[in-house]
């Protein structure tokens, strides 16, 4: 597989997270809030170009009412048998935990080659299994809109994400919200990151202790047969931790 890219302005170069980026906080209600940190990764499109080669691509299967469905979507966690990660992915990983005091374990990738490559509303399902967790996403290459909306029904937020932007979703946004990359007319290729952090802040943890084990990504691959397998287990729905923040507004954290 070999795609060409449109070039971009800031993505060329080798990847590595940029020392002086900061985020935006939006809270979309009192207990759900995201962050976005446009041009967080320097050198994205260096970095797409290293993981079309290295993730071990397949296309997970969703069962919809009795029917498998090709998903719209390539997907990947691993890397090939004889390929190692590029070493920017672990630089992410280190550069999440230190700024945001929680364990950011695993990797799940996506690579959405057209513009009617998608994937629709959903929680992620780490948020079944851990209160208020992180889900941070890394955008490489082509821009695409990232939508949320509440599970109660309601507007949806959207933001525009380009190549080395970062969205994390945090609060209750797992519990009480959906996400959705939508399909679109016309779309250059694009690859998303996803590390999911659950468990109490590092700080809090006493030394020494372990931290939760992540959570399986809504992605499973039998043996042979790439299959996407979604649960039926009630989603919990915590109350919200916190109370005190005012809706939809944003503010800048560093
Ligand atoms: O590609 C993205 O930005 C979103 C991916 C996502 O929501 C998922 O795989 O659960």
């Amino acid at each position: 597989m070999m795609t060409t890219l449109p070039l971009t302005l800031f993505g060329a170069g080798s990847p590595e997270v940029r020392s002086s980026w900061s985020a935006e906080r939006t809270h979309l209600d009192p207990c759900c809030w995201f962050d976005h940190a446009p041009g967080f990764l320097a050198g994205a499109d260096q970095l797409f170009v290293e993981l079309e080669d290295a993730i071990d691509w397949f296309r997970g299967r969703r069962l919809m009412y009795g029917t498998w469905h090709d998903e719209p979507r390539l997907t990947g966690q691993d890397p090939r048998a004889d390929v190692a990660l590029p070493q920017a992915i672990e630089s992410i990983r280190d550069e999440l935990t230190s700024r945001y005091d929680r364990s950011f374990l695993g990797l799940f990738c996506n690579f959405y080659q057209t513009g009617s490559d998608s994937v629709a509303w959903h929680a992620d399902r780490i948020g079944r299994t851990e209160i208020d967790p992180l889900v941070a996403i890394v955008s490489l290459g082509g821009p695409r809109t990232f939508a949320m909306r509440p599970q109660s029904g309601g507007p949806s937020n959207r933001v525009h994400l380009h190549s080395g932007d970062l969205l994390i979703m945090g609060g209750a946004m797992q519990h009480h919200w959906e996400h959705a990359i939508p399909k679109t007319k016309h779309a250059a290729p694009r690859m998303s990151i996803t590390m999911r952090a659950g468990g109490p802040p590092l700080s809090s943890q006493a030394a020494g202790a372990q931290a939760e084990p992540e959570a399986s990504g809504p992605v499973q691959r039998t043996a042979g047969k790439p299959a996407l397998i979604r649960a039926s287990a009630t989603r919990r729905r915590p109350r919200c931790a916190s109370t005190s923040a005012p809706s939809s507004t944003a503010s800048a954290i560093s």
